[in-house]
């Protein structure tokens, strides 16, 4: 890796501190950060201005091209990294290709970052499934992973591998179509591309070097992987508090969504009511609250939930 030997040396000669490599600037930068500075990391940032260097806890984080960071944590430069899964799955089957036999592990599909793998044909073309590809050529960035999906999908076409800007190959003669990342669908549009099947779901991922780690980096991912699991759960839950009659207990919890058992308070000086109070791991919508409401519910609080630790 050319572009920070001097970091590299420095950090593979620490054994304890915990070394997570995440895009230094694109669209999972902020959220990546975001992520660790709610599990409770703080950091100043180096003079370099590659490395972040935990303050509270023994996590130091590496801001690096999101295509390195696969690599860096194959080769145990890093011990996790948080990249897209587009980029994880391609690396996946290179090293398979190679016959590698130890692989990254994947701890946890992150909530951000989210896109799809999807093939690209021009609007004047009709689309009749993978068919419609034999004997096509194809540009695309994720050679292996559209050759794998050809391969099961038993389809002869020719894959062109593409850097960058992938949707101008058609216009340029240099492909019949694409296979692309596509998030809201406009550039395909842009481009007189109509979007087609899609071959990969993806979204920012946390992985792990495959190398044994010493006890003291594993107890440290396990916490982090924990805060890691509650801020994604965080984030989906709301926290519920309602008056309801005992005699309509049993529908307001069937429409409680996603909660498993709320607290039944008594209220002063009312027989017939009761309030409720539960965690609900889904978002509560309006339709949810006028649904309560039908059942018999009153005085109906929603709040978001700060912390949460099963
Ligand atoms: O500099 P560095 O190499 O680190 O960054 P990069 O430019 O290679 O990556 P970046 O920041 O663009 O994307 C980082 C990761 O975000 C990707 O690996 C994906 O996992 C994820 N992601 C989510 C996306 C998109 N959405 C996305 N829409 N990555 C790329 N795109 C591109 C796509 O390639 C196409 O050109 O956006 C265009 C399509 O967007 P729509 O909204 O028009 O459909
Ligand atoms: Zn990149």
């Amino acid at each position: 890796m050319p572009l920070i030997p001097g970091v590299i040396k420095m950090i593979k000669t620490d054994e304890v501190r915990i070394k997570i490599a995440i895009q230094k600037s694109g669209r999972l930068t902020e959220h990546s950060i975001e992520l660790l500075t709610r599990c409770g990391l703080t950091y100043s940032r180096g003079r370099d201005q590659l490395i972040c260097y935990g303050e509270n806890m023994p996590v130091d984080i590496l801001l690096v091209r999101d295509d390195d960071i696969p690599g860096l944590v194959q080769e145990n430069i890093c011990d996790l990294g948080i990249v897209g899964g587009n980029i994880i799955e391609e690396l996946r089957l290179e090293l398979i290709k190679k016959g590698t036999k130890r692989l990254f592990n994947v701890l946890e599909r992150l909530n951000y970052g989210h896109c799809r793998l999807s093939f690209g044909i021009p609007e004047n073309v009709e689309y009749i499934g993978a068919k419609t590809l034999k004997g096509k050529k194809i540009a695309t960035t994720y050679p292996l992973i559209v050759e794998d999906y050809l391969k099961k999908q038993n389809v002869n076409a020719t894959v062109v591998e593409f850097s960058g800007a992938v949707e101008i190959a058609p216009s340029l003669g240099k492909a019949d179509l694409i296979c692309d990342l596509v998030s809201s669908g406009a550039t395909m549009k842009a481009h007189g591309l109509f979007e087609a099947d899609t071959i990969l779901e993806s979204t920012a991922t946390l992985i792990q070097s495959p190398e044994a780690l010493s006890k003291t980096k594993k107890d440290w991912i396990k916490l982090l992987l924990q805060r890691i699991r509650g801020v994604l759960q965080v984030k989906e839950s709301k926290y519920i508090m309602l008056h309801a009659p005992r005699e309509a207990l049993q529908e307001i919890r069937r429409l409680l969504p996603g909660s498993e058992a709320p607290t039944i308070i008594p209220l002063e000086g009312f027989k017939d009511k009761v309030a409720v109070h539960a965690v609900c791991r889904e978002n509560v919508f309006w339709e949810t609250l006028e649904e309560l409401k039908e059942a018999g519910a009153s005085s109906m609080l929603v709040l978001p939930v700060e912390k949460m630790l099963a």
